[in-house]
């Protein structure tokens, strides 16, 4: 069950790249993947992404830099990135033309994998994502991407995800400290739970990964 957890290396404040390091490191083998975000773009830049693939090879990076612009400049950000990663999230609410449609030509043209945000883990995806869904759900399947992130704290949202984009892995964050309990989002039909602080912010990130599998694993993946 460990291998259904992306974790986050959302650095805590002051933590150098040897903390990135230590962590990936200890669930080397364990967890599927690393998700790194802005947080540790802008602490350990590109060079951090290059250190984190060669401390384990084996693990899927999934960079997560919080697209949402012209496909001009998604590219040129997602290029810089491109060599030491497997997938890369941008926001579905930018649309296709001019903005998507380009993301997804770089990410065919390198063999970087495309995940498309459907909607967000906090109360504020309510706000304008969640009432849009119809439309970002349009956009979603004219894109196709290979995944789509939906919210472990709203498992209703992750099981219509995983019912409109049947050939999409859904990634789901929220689970740890965010609220979500360990395994709610893969019981409603999730590939993969996002875990971020309650694991990479441990002391013992390693125990803390397989506790969250163990409790993970009452529910039986599809
Ligand atoms: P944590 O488990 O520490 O709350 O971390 C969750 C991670 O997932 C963070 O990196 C956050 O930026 C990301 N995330 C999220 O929490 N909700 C979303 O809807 C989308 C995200 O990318």
């Amino acid at each position: 069950m460990y291998d259904r957890f992306i974790v986050a290396l959302d650095p805590p404040r002051g933590a150098g790249v040897g903390w990135a390091l230590r962590v990936a490191s200890a669930l080397c083998g364990f967890a599927w993947g690393f998700k790194l975000g802005l947080p540790f773009l802008a602490g350990f830049g590109v060079e951090g992404f290059r250190l984190v693939r060669r401390a384990c090879p084996g693990a899927s990076i999934v960079a997560d830099l919080k697209l949402a612009d012209i496909g001009f400049s998604m590219r040129l950000t997602v290029e810089r990135v491109g060599p030491y990663v497997d997938a890369v999230i941008a926001h579905s609410f930018v649309g296709v033309e001019g903005g998507l449609g380009e993301l997804a030509e770089w990410a065919r043209e390198s063999g970087v994998r495309l995940a498309l945000v459907y909607t967000m883990s906090h109360g504020g995806s309510a706000e304008v994502l969640a009432p849009c869904r119809g439309r970002l759900a349009e956009v979603i399947r004219r894109v196709r991407p290979w995944g789509v992130v939906a919210p472990a704290t709203r498992p209703g949202e992750v099981e219509e995800a995983r019912r409109l984009f049947p050939w999409a892995r859904i990634l789901s964050p929220g689970v740890g400290v965010q609220g979500a309990r360990p395994g709610s989002a893969l019981c409603a039909g999730a590939d993969y739970e996002i875990v971020g602080r309650s694991v990479a912010h441990s002391p013992r990130p390693l125990e803390a990964l397989l506790e969250a599998a163990r409790e993970a694993s009452r529910c039986h993946p599809r």
